[in-house]
């Protein structure tokens, strides 16, 4: 058996193929780029090399997409493909008589080599993805206690998440532009364009929203406290959000490996904190509103979102070119689960720095708090000099674990 390895690379939505030399066997068929691997070698360094000798670039391996057995009649290859990019070098035609970028559509316009055809469908296949498969992805990968936990702590960092949809088109998309700012906060679409350098259709654009609620273990521990929260939460915020973003990272490179534009925000080299007259303090890209548009929960009087599994919880989100059902929002008011209407105080008496009133959220002393107070705290009682945060707010109430009253 003659051991070949391939590279399914993407460029946007569309993937390279190459066409083998007349003079070669096959000649003339399409098929990836690649070459048998030498004695000694791993795949992956096999397809550097090749690459490298028939694309003259630096091609990186990462991961398998799959691998297959086809029996030619002068040969029987095991084929690995993997997922790769070219990580420096322009592409060049060294070996081939050509080489394109197709999309998905366009395979049947081509003849490709025999052994290619189950990649080929899987490819096709990969297009097809649910809403079920996505959230199977989000909660398998934090399921993997190296991708959800507190490091030093060894604890999980959170429960698994609860995953929501919306459309890029959305009329709350614009609607909280121009509520938040509208020089600053950016549509999904926005960010494609900075991440792809061309213009998306809305339509054809959704938002994977994500709440990630803190365990049972940090909310008992936190609400035993009433002036500075346990290293559980300050580690939470540290290493869970470290979590949080290699799971938009891993989210990204999911979309991306099937040839989807996908941009996560928080992770983006352009996201970026402004002062604001209105708000005090916002991203141009907000966790949370995006998490209320796609149906994970509504604003409670603290700020704090309330997702139908509490408060106290993290958000992620990632952008991507594709259509997903959006999930229904179950709520009609901006803050519909708050129970401030009914007289819920709780929030306001378990912050310590006065900053929750019957008025909302005052930032610059909820700011204030964290830094006059809860940063020496720490230091005092765990010798603890990191980034410093309360959120006493998000435990002991009626919202810290679910929709109160629900
Ligand atoms: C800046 C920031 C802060 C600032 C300012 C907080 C703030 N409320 O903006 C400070 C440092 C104070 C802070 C503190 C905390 N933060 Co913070 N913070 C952020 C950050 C980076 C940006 C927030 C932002 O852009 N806000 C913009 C403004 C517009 O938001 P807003 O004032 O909340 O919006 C209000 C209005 O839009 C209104 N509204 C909404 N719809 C409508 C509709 C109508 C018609 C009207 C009239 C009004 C209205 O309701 C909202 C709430 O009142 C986000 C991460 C992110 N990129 O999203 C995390 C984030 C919001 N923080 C988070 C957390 C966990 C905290 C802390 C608990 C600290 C901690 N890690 O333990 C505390 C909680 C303080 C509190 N009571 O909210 C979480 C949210 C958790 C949750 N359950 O909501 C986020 C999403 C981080 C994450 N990735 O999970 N944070
Ligand atoms: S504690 Fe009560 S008032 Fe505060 S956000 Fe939760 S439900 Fe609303
Ligand atoms: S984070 Fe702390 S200081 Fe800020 S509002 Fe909540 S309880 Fe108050």
């Amino acid at each position: 058996m003659t051991e070949v390895v391939a590279a399914l690379i993407w460029k946007g939505e569309k993937f390279m193929i190459c066409q083998r030399p007349a003079h070669k066997a096959r000649g003339l068929l399409w098929e990836f780029v690649g070459g048998k691997i030498e004695k000694g070698e791993s795949g992956e360094e096999a397809l550097t090399r090749e690459c490298r000798e028939e694309l003259g670039c630096e091609v990186k391996a990462d991961g398998v997409f799959m691998d297959v057995v086809h029996e030619y009649p002068d040969l029987t290859v095991h084929l690995t493909v993997y997922h790769a990019s070219v990580v420096s070098g322009e592409v060049q035609k060294l070996e081939h008589n050509d080489i394109r970028y197709i999309t998905r559509a366009e395979i049947p316009d081509y003849d490709f080599c025999p052994a290619d055809k189950d990649i080929l469908e899987k490819i096709i296949k990969e297009n097809e993805l649910t809403n079920a498969d996505v959230r199977d992805f989000l909660r398998e990968y934090m399921s993997v206690p190296e991708h959800n936990t507190l490091k030093e702590m060894d604890l999980p960092a959170f429960d698994l998440p609860e995953v929501g949809f919306s459309s890029a088109a959305d009329a709350l998309y614009p609607f909280y532009k121009k509520h938040i700012d509208e020089n600053f906060y950016r549509l999904p679409t926005e960010w494609l364009r900075s991440a792809y350098g061309e213009d998306f259709d809305p339509e054809e654009v959704s938002v994977i929203s994500w709440v990630l609620p803190q365990t049972e273990d940090t909310r008992d521990k936190s609400r035993a406290i009433k002036d500075c929260p346990p290293m559980e939460w300050q580690h939470a915020r540290v290493h869970g959000e470290e979590c949080n973003r290699a799971l938009a990272a891993a989210v990204e490179k999911f979309f991306r490996d099937r040839g989807i534009p996908a941009v996560a925000p928080m992770i983006a080299s352009d996201f970026s904190w402004g002062e604001s007259e209105k708000f005090t303090l916002v991203s141009n890209w907000s966790e949370r509103h995006t998490a209320f548009i796609s149906g994970l929960g509504t604003f409670g009087l603290c700020d704090g979102l309330i997702s139908l599994k509490g408060k106290a919880a993290r958000y992620g989100s990632v952008i991507v070119k594709k259509k997903f059902e959006p999930t229904e929002r179950k709520y009609t008011e901006y803050n519909e689960y708050c129970q401030a209407k009914n007289g819920c105080t709780a929030c306001m008496a378990r912050c310590p720095a006065g900053a929750i009133t019957p008025a909302g959220h005052d930032k610059k002393k909820c700011m204030a708090y964290h830094k006059e107070v809860i940063t020496p705290l720490l230091k005092e009682r765990y010798g603890y000099e990191g980034y410093a945060v309360c959120g006493l707010c998000q435990t002991g109430v009626p919202c810290e674990c679910g929709i109160p009253g629900k």
